[in-house]
Order: C-alpha cells, then sequence, then structure tokens
C-alpha cells in the first residue's frame, strides 16, 4: 500500500492532531499514521517571497510529515482572503449577494494553487495516492496533472456544491469544473450536493453520468460518491463525562441557578444563521412569557476571517441583535442571550454541550455540521439534551432523532425550542438513541475508511494521461 499524501488549506500542528483540535485533523491524522504519508498545505502565517520560496518546512512526527509553506501578503489576499473567501464561500453557501468577483483574485488563485502543486511534486513517490480536501484547491490537481504527476488523487468537498443556476454567477464557472473534472475521485457531504455536481455535468458541460456516480466531462472519466464526515461518537461522550465536574461547568451551572440551557457553538460566519437564531429565541420570550427569566441560551461563535468585510457585518449584526434583546427581556439578576466571542478548548465544549437542555444547530447552509454531531454525542443517556437542527445542515439528513427546523421559520423555530424545552425523559432518551446510533454507524473512520478505500480502486492511469483515469 503506497503513502498518504493529505493537502489541505491549513496544516494541523502535530500538537493539535493529539487532541485540541476537532474532530476532522484527528481523523485524517490517523490515516496519514497508518499509512505513512505527508500532510501538506499553508503555515497560517504570511511572510516575505524569500520565506514563502524557500519552504517547504518540514516536521516529523513517526512516520508522518508535516510540510507547510507560507503564503506572500498578495498571494494571502487573493488566493485566500479573495476568490476562496469573498467568491467561493459564499456562493457555495447561496450567498450570491454577499459575494464579489475580481479577475485578478481568480489569477492569484490559480497561481497559488499551481505553485503549491509544484512545491509538492519534489515530495510525491509514485505509489502514493493523494487526498486533496475543499474549496481553497479545486484547481489543485489540475495542476499536479500538468507537472506529469500520474497518482491518484481525490478531493473532497466539505462544504455544499450550489445548484447549477447559482454556481453560473461565477464567471469562470466552467473552468472550475472542468478542473474539478482531473480528480480520480470526487467526494461529496451528501447526495443533494453531489446531485448539484452531476446536474451541472449534464446540463452545462455536455457531460454524462452513469447511475454508478461515474461521469465524463470535459473528455475526462471520474467517479464522484456520497461520504458522509462524522465523529468518534464514544469518545466524545467519553470526554463529556470525564469533565463535567470540572470548574467550568460547575461555574456555569452555579450562574444559571436552575434556569435551563440552550447552547449554540459556531464559527462567526453568516452561513450559520446566528440571527434568525437570536430572533426565534426572543419570539420565545415574546410569545411565552413563563419561559422570560427561566431560559438561557448560550451562543459561542469566535470570529473568523475578520479581514473579510462581510465578516465584520455579521459581527456587528450579531451584537446589535444580542444589546437588543438582553436590553428587551434582562433583568437585575438575569441576561437571555449570553454571547461569547470566544475560541474554547474541545473539551470544555462538550462538557458545556452535556449540561444544557437543547443543542440549537441552525444553519442557513452547511456541508454537514460536526458541531450537531458533537452535541449529541456530548449528551447524558440518562437525561439526555434535545437537538434542534436546521433542515439545511448535512446532518439532518442521519438525525432522524433531531427536532428539525426551517431557519428562515422564526415562528416554526420557537415552537420546536417550546416543545424541546418541555420533551418528556421518555421521548428525549428515544430520539438520542436513534441519533447515536447513526452516529456509530458512519463514524469518521467509516467516512475517511470508505473515501480512501474508493480512492484506492480506481485504475492507475499510464503515464503521459492527461486528465481523469481512462
Ligand atoms: P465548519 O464550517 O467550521 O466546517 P463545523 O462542521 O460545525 O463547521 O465544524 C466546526 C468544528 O469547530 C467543530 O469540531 C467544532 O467543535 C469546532 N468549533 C466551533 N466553534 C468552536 C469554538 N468556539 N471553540 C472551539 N471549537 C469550536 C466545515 C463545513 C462543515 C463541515 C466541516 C467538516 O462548513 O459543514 O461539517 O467543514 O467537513
Amino acid at each position: 500500500m503506497g503513502r498518504l499524501i493529505v493537502v489541505s488549506n491549513r496544516v494541523a500542528t502535530p500538537t493539535e492532531t493529539k487532541g485540541s483540535a476537532g474532530g476532522l485533523a484527528v481523523g485524517v491524522f490517523g490515516a496519514l499514521k497508518d499509512a505513512g504519508g505527508v500532510w501538506f498545505g499553508w503555515s497560517g502565517d504570511v511572510v516575505s517571497e524569500t520565506v514563502a520560496n524557500a519552504g517547504p518546512m518540514l516536521e516529523q512526527d513517526g512516520a508522518v510529515t508535516f510540510a507547510t509553506v507560507g503564503l506572500t501578503r498578495k498571494d494571502y489576499d487573493q488566493y485566500y482572503r479573495g476568490f476562496s473567501n469573498a467568491t467561493l464561500w459564499p456562493v457555495f453557501h447561496y450567498r450570491n449577494d454577499l459575494a464579489r468577483y475580481e479577475r485578478e483574485e481568480y489569477a492569484g488563485y490559480r497561481r497559488v494553487n499551481a505553485w503549491l502543486a509544484h512545491k509538492l511534486v519534489k515530495l510525491l513517490e509514485p505509489d502514493d495516492i493523494i487526498w486533496i480536501h475543499d474549496y481553497h484547491l479545486i484547481p489543485f490537481a489540475e495542476a499536479l496533472r500538468s507537472e506529469g504527476v500520474t497518482n491518484r488523487i481525490g478531493f473532497f468537498l466539505h462544504i455544499p456544491f450550489p445548484a447549477p443556476q447559482i454556481l453560473l454567477n461565477i464567471p469562470p464557472h466552467e473552468e472550475l469544473v472542468k478542473s474539478l473534472s482531473c480528480y480520480d475521485l470526487l467526494g461529496f457531504q451528501t447526495a443533494t450536493d453531489q446531485q448539484a455536481f452531476h446536474d451541472y455535468v449534464t446540463r452545462h458541460a455536455r457531460g454524462t453520468v452513469s447511475a454508478d456516480g461515474s461521469v465524463e466531462a470535459f473528455g475526462r472519466k471520474l467517479r464522484t460518491g456520497v461520504y458522509r464526515i462524522g465523529v468518534f461518537p464514544d469518545e466524545i461522550a467519553e470526554q463529556a463525562k470525564r469533565y463535567e465536574s470540572r470548574q467550568h461547568v460547575l461555574e456555569l451551572k452555579q450562574s444559571l441557578e436552575g434556569r435551563k440551557l440552550i447552547m449554540s457553538v459556531d464559527r462567526l460566519d453568516y452561513s450559520k444563521g446566528l440571527v434568525e437564531r437570536f430572533r426565534a429565541f426572543e419570539l420565545l420570550l415574546e410569545r411565552s412569557p413563563e419561559w422570560r427569566g427561566n431560559v438561557t441560551l448560550v451562543q459561542i461563535a469566535p470570529p473568523t476571517r475578520s479581514d473579510v468585510a462581510t465578516y465584520q457585518k455579521i459581527r456587528q449584526d450579531l451584537e446589535y441583535e444580542a444589546g437588543r434583546i438582553n436590553g428587551r427581556y434582562s433583568g437585575l439578576d438575569y441576561t437571555p442571550i449570553r454571547y461569547l466571542n470566544q475560541q474554547y478548548d474541545r473539551w470544555k465544549l462538550m462538557s458545556l454541550f452535556r449540561e444544557s437542555q437543547i443543542g440549537f444547530v441552525t444553519p442557513l447552509h452547511d456541508g454537514m455540521n460536526l458541531v450537531a454531531k458533537e452535541y449529541v454525542a456530548a449528551q447524558n443517556p440518562d437525561d439526555p439534551g434535545v437537538l434542534v437542527l436546521s433542515i439545511f445542515a448535512g446532518a439532518a439528513a442521519e438525525l432522524s432523532g433531531a427536532v428539525l427546523v426551517n431557519p428562515h421559520d422564526a415562528i416554526g423555530m420557537c415552537e420546536a425550542l417550546q416543545r424541546a424545552l418541555q420533551m418528556p425523559l421518555d421521548a428525549r432518551q428515544r430520539r438520542h438513541e436513534i441519533n447515536m446510533a447513526a452516529l456509530r454507524e458512519n463514524d469518521l473512520g467509516v467516512w475517511r475508511d470508505s473515501f480512501l478505500r474508493d480512492l484506492r480502486s480506481v485504475p492507475v492511469r499510464r503515464s503521459g494521461e492527461g486528465g481523469g483515469h481512462q
């Protein structure tokens, strides 16, 4: 079995893979440890051109090499802040209204992909399989192919793939899909995302799609599949339990003075539906006076991409809404919304989830949403909280024990909160068992292993073959 090469925009540090990072880093690192290999990507640093060109920096941890490069200011602005996060992210989350398109940024995006691919080529061996992650790196395989790389290359998209009518808003949409067709295997979070890609291929690229998900387009053949990313539920459950009597949990409990707790945790992003969530909670207090003073919403949302204008705007909007709602319903000893702009250690979050009666996860569009899965896994099976989940999270297709909501329906969300707050123990337990069974059946290991198994089964291309496998 050849080595595994993982390429992602950001690379976790060796220390992060041992606990503090999210499940994904731990899962990917597990596969790297088993097969041996390289994790390659951006270090997160903005550096001078000389330092960038001197990379990659190599750090060895057992059989795994962490290989990272810095980006120059121009590359960061065009590739990361520009085309990736001000064009692709909003459009792929159905927010054309927040997207901009600049030719120079797109050129920078392709240039950085080509530059990164060129850096990686030197680290490759003939039997390696290469797994590229996410929207920052769509042209990566094309760039590797143009350097003569014939290894198997797979791509997993962590975010939604938009319906063709939405994708058409990005002027170089055809080039992007053509770049995707250079992979041997494309993995999507949900069947809806896969279908959207197939729709583009058949309607706009004169391609064909077979019943098994194989695609022929732009003179290339590739496979597509649905791989639902998961968590390791029993590890999370154990972690949440182990830390349930730590000081931060006791302090929270004490400060609640017996009030019910609704927990929400997200990156501060407009796709996560935070403003709509605050308004639904406000409606609960407005329509059901008995809950005033008796339920608290804790929203943890650390800022991300804060140098992108649309992220500054969502932050302002949310601060305004939290202030307005708290002004309206606070008492001398009661604040309805506790809004925290902080990053928390993973184990702290899991133990806070366990203390709460509701996990309120309401994105407007999301790939999978791992917070929803973590919330379920962290619950105490003897007294579990209820997950109130948006139908637009990929996780909604699996977690049939959740109370599903449409985040655009404020009254519907408010009613769902009421229902969850009053749900009897036996109903909560039944729902929790259903959700836990789904998490165990499709955990992070299943996601990783099934993607890699499918990628390994793709026929090897002969040298000189340009695009997807023949
Ligand atoms: P994200 O948009 O980042 O991921 P999500 O799936 O919820 O969203 O993952 C967030 C991770 O960060 C979780 O593990 C969570 O615990 C952690 N996290 C969030 N807020 C935190 C905080 N305040 N402190 C510490 N940790 C925090 C993208 C896609 C998703 C897809 C994932 C994985 O947008 O749809 O599920 O990739 O494929």
